[in-house]
């Protein structure tokens, strides 16, 4: 049985489920069961709605939704696709980009867009608790996984602690370990936020997604064991590409208490 036709199969009409997420469901179940990988091209619209007797705008809905969802893209003229599984960002340590995409058996890259020294903003000087202006090494990248850009990452670092950031080729280098073999710093903390954002023009051309596509915007402050901040860096990762993991555990009555410590600080 063609993919079109399992769909058909999955579709109760009669059921209260609304038919566009009985196509969604059935859609991802049939890409399971019968195995289809990563960039294989899905049945078109058309073919589903001829096979299922479901409007195309309603399957039109369901492949919209599981777009935006990160489970499917599409292809101006070519059609819609099967996306490559995402990469689980986990929350709980302290890793570097390089470390994350190794973990994961993927190849890490970066293209430097911009590496520059520029005096500190108040908002950068406040988050590295430096003076206003005190010189600055900016680097912009584009981070990416098996070759394809995934992020776009901006980090400030204070060129007073760290002179010679400049000169270091950071399309070739990690940043975290050139901190900690070449200025033998220890990164020992972060504060690390994460909201919902969406690209804008600039953002959109570097990562390869259509305007206004959703991303996650990390803001991070990494700390020595001294508390001196080291990096403050804000980043936008693709959310078709990325999902955060975090594990969880109850909290004892001890944890509650440094927990609401920590809350009410
Ligand atoms: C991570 C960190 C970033 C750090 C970078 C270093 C987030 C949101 N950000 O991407 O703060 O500067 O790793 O990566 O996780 P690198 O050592 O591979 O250059």
């Amino acid at each position: 049985m063609g993919p079109a036709s399992a769909i058909a199969e999955l579709i109760d009409k009669n059921a209260a489920k609304p038919l566009y997420l009985q196509v969604k469901d059935a859609l991802l179940q049939v890409i399971d069961a019968k195995g289809i990988p990563p960039h294989r091209r899905i049945p078109s619209e058309r073919e589903i709605s001829e096979a299922t007797g479901i409007s195309r705008m309603t399957v039109r809905q369901a492949i919209r939704s599981l777009i935006l969802e990160g489970r499917l893209y599409t292809v101006p003229g070519k059609g819609t696709f099967v996306a490559e599984p995402k990469i689980e960002q986990r929350l709980q340590h302290l890793t570097s980009f390089t470390e994350e995409m190794t973990r994961q058996g993927l190849r890490p890259g970066s293209q430097v867009v911009e590496a520059a020294r520029l005096p500190a903003s108040p908002h950068c000087a406040r988050m590295l608790q430096v003076e206003p202006d005190t010189p600055l090494f900016y680097l912009a990248r584009l981070r990416l996984a098996n070759g394809t850009p995934v992020a776009l990452e901006r980090a400030w670092l204070s060129l007073e602690r760290f002179p010679g950031l400049v000169e270091i080729d950071f399309s070739q280098r990690s940043l975290y370990d050139v901190l900690r073999n070449e200025y033998h710093v220890s990164l020992d903390h972060a504060v690390q936020f994460v909201e919902a954002a969406i690209a804008d023009e600039t953002l959109a051309a570097l990562l390869q997604l259509p305007r206004n596509a959703p991303l996650l915007a990390f803001e991070r402050v990494t700390y020595d064991p001294d508390d001196r901040p080291i990096e403050f860096v804000q980043s936008a990762y693709r959310s078709d590409r990325f999902r955060l993991s975090v594990s969880l555990d109850t909290l004892s009555e001890t944890k509650n208490a440094v927990q609401r410590l920590v809350f009410t600080r």
